[in-house]
């Protein structure tokens, strides 16, 4: 695939590193080339607007965003840039990630961001949905998405009680 990364996973915190690690570790497993940074749409609005708006031209193709609380980053990234940002809900202590949740899956019609589970299961499937994107246009990472899939099927017909 190259080197210059073409999915970026951007947190609104370095506490939501542990969370998306996850979809790191997913990327990593697929070879994707991708990039990290914490980006944080109040505390830094200036370089959410730049690292939005410069994406595309860089090679970005999919965006992972992950936050907690009034969690606007995924939102405002895809304010920014038509590609495709996939949110992922960070959990959070005293609501337990469904401010998170709601924050992100309750965009208005017109500038849209998939939202995903919250936690790291929604992390790692963010990872996997942009493999699936990227794979429209790269039949190498399709058939490893397809043994992917392929080997968790067979894991669970292996399981037994
Ligand atoms: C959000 O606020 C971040 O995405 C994080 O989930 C949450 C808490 O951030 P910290 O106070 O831990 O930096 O912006």
């Amino acid at each position: 695939m190259g080197e210059t990364p073409v999915v970026a996973i951007l947190m609104g915190s370095q506490s939501d590193w542990p969370v998306l690690q996850g979809a790191a570790e997913v990327l990593q497993h697929f070879s994707v080339p991708h990039e990290k940074a914490i980006v944080s749409a109040h505390r830094t609005p200036e370089k959410l607007r730049h690292y939005a708006l410069s994406a595309a031209e860089r090679g970005i193709k999919v965006l992972i965003a992950g936050a907690g609380g009034a969690a606007h980053l995924p939102g405002m990234l895809a304010a920014y840039t038509p590609l495709p940002v996939l949110g992922v809900p960070v959990e959070t202590r005293t609501l337990r990630g469904v401010d998170s949740l709601l924050s992100i899956v309750q965009m208005p019609y017109g500038v849209p961001v998939g939202c995903l589970a919250i936690g790291e299961a929604g992390a790692r499937n963010a990872a996997l949905l942009a493999v699936s994107i990227l794979s429209l246009e790269n039949p190498e990472l399709a058939e490893l998405l397809r043994e992917f899939r392929s080997t968790q099927t067979q894991r669970v017909l292996d399981q037994t009680i």
